[in-house]
């Protein structure tokens, strides 16, 4: 094997790539000379076979052969492709002034629309926000709250047990629990959030939306959750809306009331939307049970507070006169464009 030999190789190499006349030819003549069998590579190759005294100058020189080889290559592969690339361009015409495509606009679902408004109206009220986590404990959800094992009472929440006694929150309030654990009164905050309860139909969702508060201090008396409650529903219904509280039963609040606000839809007159009787229950609300209390060690003789919640989803179908809960769910956009 001799240096001849490369030159051999070197000249007819500049031959063929004289002869190269596009990209397709191109790689032909790449695998011919660089290829896993190409005539430099089987040069390489053959360096076992020569005397080990003239290996490392043999090697140098096949190695330099081939970089000038791949180097001539690249300049061509570069004016092969400079060609086409011009090609292309004189054949297509590009209008630079044809407005560009439109790039659809997302926008917010409505029960977060409707949940941000009513969480901004408790914000002016002087309510902080407060969140916590969708699986919960038997203790957070119902124990704490007043709602033993067994206790009739739990019916009130078809339940989504997981294992290890786990399960999905079918309220926010074991996230009013866990604040009252860590701070002390004087608090006021609404925990808005998803809870789960096994029910559906055309008013009840599996998974739906809660908006939920607490406010704890010294001298809290039913008066100021009369009085938070109503500016509330003036703020979401109009104030001259009138509105009322009926006595209720919750196992967390004692004594408990469902608020109900004027019917937006006929002004108190009955019609479909209020089943002919003038009023939308809205809330369901209450002052804490002392007993609930006595779980989070806040002392009931000395603190009092009130509690309350509602659905959102409620609240979005008077809103938006929706008669079907299951439309929220089914990200039709015809129906989601609508807001
Ligand atoms: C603590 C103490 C008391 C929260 C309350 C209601 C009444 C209520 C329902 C309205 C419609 C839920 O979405 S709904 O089904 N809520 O009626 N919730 S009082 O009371 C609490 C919460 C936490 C520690």
């Amino acid at each position: 094997m001799t240096s001849g030999k490369i030159e051999e190789i070197k000249l007819q190499a500049g031959k063929d790539l004289d002869c190269v006349k596009s990209l397709q030819e191109l790689e032909l003549f790449r695998i011919k000379y660089l290829g896993k069998n190409g005539l430099l590579t089987e040069l390489l190759k053959s360096l076992r076979n020569i005397d080990p005294s003239q290996r490392p100058a043999f090697g140098q020189a096949v190695n330099l052969a081939k970089k000038e080889i791949e180097s001539k290559l690249t300049e061509k592969k570069v004016e092969f492709e400079n060609q086409v690339l011009t090609k292309k361009l004189s054949e297509k015409e590009i209008d630079i002034t044809l407005p560009g495509k439109r790039i659809p606009r997302g926008k917010k679902h409505p029960i977060t629309v409707v949940m941000e408004d009513l969480v901004k109206i408790f914000r002016r009220l002087g309510f902080d926000i407060a969140e916590g986590p969708d699986v919960e404990t038997e203790y957070y959800n119902f124990e704490a709250l007043n709602i033993p094992k067994y206790h009739p009472s739990r019916d009130m929440w078809a339940t989504f047990w997981l294992e290890n006694g786990l399960l999905l929150r079918t309220h926010t309030s074991p996230v009013q629990i866990r604040i009252m654990e860590k701070k002390e009164p004087p608090l006021a905050f609404v925990v808005p959030g998803r809870v789960y309860r096994r029910d559906d139909d055309i008013t009840h969702s599996a998974v739906f939306h809660q908006l939920e508060g607490l406010m704890v201090d010294l001298d809290i008396t039913f008066g100021n959750l009369k009085g938070v409650l109503t500016a509330f529903l003036h703020a979401v219904f109009g104030k001259d809306k009138k509105v009322r509280f009926r006595p209720s039963y919750f196992p967390f609040t004692e004594p408990s009331a469902e608020v109900d606000v004027e019917c937006s839809s006929c002004n108190g007159k009955g019609c479909r939307l209020c089943k002919n009787t003038g009023w939308l229950e809205i809330l369901g609300a209450g002052m804490v049970d002392p007993n609930v209390f006595g779980y989070v060690d806040i002392d009931p003789e000395k603190y009092s507070g009130f509690a309350f919640g509602l659905g959102v989803e409620r609240i979005a179908m008077i809103k938006y006169g929706i008669d079907d809960i299951r439309l929220f769910y089914e990200n039709d956009l015809k129906f989601l464009r609508q807001f």
